[in-house]
């Protein structure tokens, strides 16, 4: 009798001591910045959209945490309350149509739906509401496979360049990333950038902005949102388009304002026009 309690109470502290663990774990991984960011693959500040998708996130992922070790937690319980025990025979109670607990698993995932539902249009409804006077507009054309930028004069851009990317040659081998097609953004202005394509279905992807939006021939699609930190980000098709799609790479630079004024100053001049298009559809006039 005596060693029966000792081993209880043995299993007691263990328990407690890995759940004083696990807590103090979970506490201390959450002052890391990876963490606090969700192992997004950006700053928080990156662009002025970044902290809303950052939030969006992250507080997904803890809902789902919550709901999971609770649901986990009942799981559990349910298994060791009633499992089958010594001397038992025949089956247990069987029940059925049970109305409270039918109401209870109805109404809380409805209630999970909607409560996602409502913080995912609100903050679509943010980043996706259209800027009427931003400080840059460009035309981002896909292409198979590259990118070309229309520079649009208005706001800071006083004049119409275009910079007509070229494909990455992918070998295996390092590639020198100062060939790859490169959009320049000013920090702190606010952009809206029109996607469309030459040809097919692309898709304009910056891993660091957090957002990923399709260019589809004959149809405009925008994003906007204002940089805010100034470095090289990576930028690639994400949108399968074709033998060479892994080649359709760029880079996106967000530099001072005076920067991006030197740059545009060596761009050529006017834009590309659709007389590029491919699409056969498109060109029919
Ligand atoms: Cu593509």
């Amino acid at each position: 009798m005596r060693s029966q309690n000792r081993t209880s109470r043995q299993r007691a502290r263990i328990i407690t001591v890995s759940a004083v663990a696990a807590a103090g774990a979970l506490a201390l991984s959450g002052c890391s910045p990876e963490v606090q960011r969700g192992w997004l693959p950006t700053d928080r500040d990156t662009t002025s959209n970044t902290p809303i998708i950052t939030d969006l996130w992250v507080n997904s992922w803890i809902a789902a945490m919550v709901i999971g070790m609770i649901t986990w937690a009942l799981i559990l319980w349910c298994i060791v309350a009633y499992r089958r025990r010594k001397g038992t025979r025949g089956f247990p109670r069987q029940t059925s149509y049970n109305l409270p607990l039918e109401i209870f698993y109805t109404a809380i995932p409805l209630f999970l739906v909607f409560t996602f539902f409502y913080f995912t249009d609100r903050d679509q409804r943010a980043i996706d509401t259209p800027n009427a006077n931003p400080d840059v507009t460009v035309n981002v054309v896909g292409k198979q496979w590259s990118w070309d930028f229309n520079y649009k004069q208005g706001g800071v851009v006083k004049d119409d360049v275009h910079e007509a990317g070229t494909q990455a040659q992918l070998t295996g081998q390092p590639i020198d990333l100062n060939t790859l097609p490169t959009l320049y953004l000013p920090v702190g202005k606010s952009v809206t950038v029109e996607l469309t394509s030459r040809d097919v279905i692309h898709s304009f992807w910056v891993p660091a902005f957090l957002q990923k939006r399709d260019m589809i021939p004959g149809k405009p699609n925008y994003m906007y949102f204002t940089p805010q930190k100034e470095g090289t980000y990576d930028g690639k098709c994400a949108e399968l388009c074709g033998e060479y799609h892994s080649e359709m790479l760029f880079r996106v630079k967000v530099v001072s304002e005076a920067e991006f004024q030197a740059h545009l100053a060596g761009l050529d001049k006017g834009l590309l026009d659709t007389k590029y298009d491919r699409n056969p559809n498109q060109n029919q006039k």
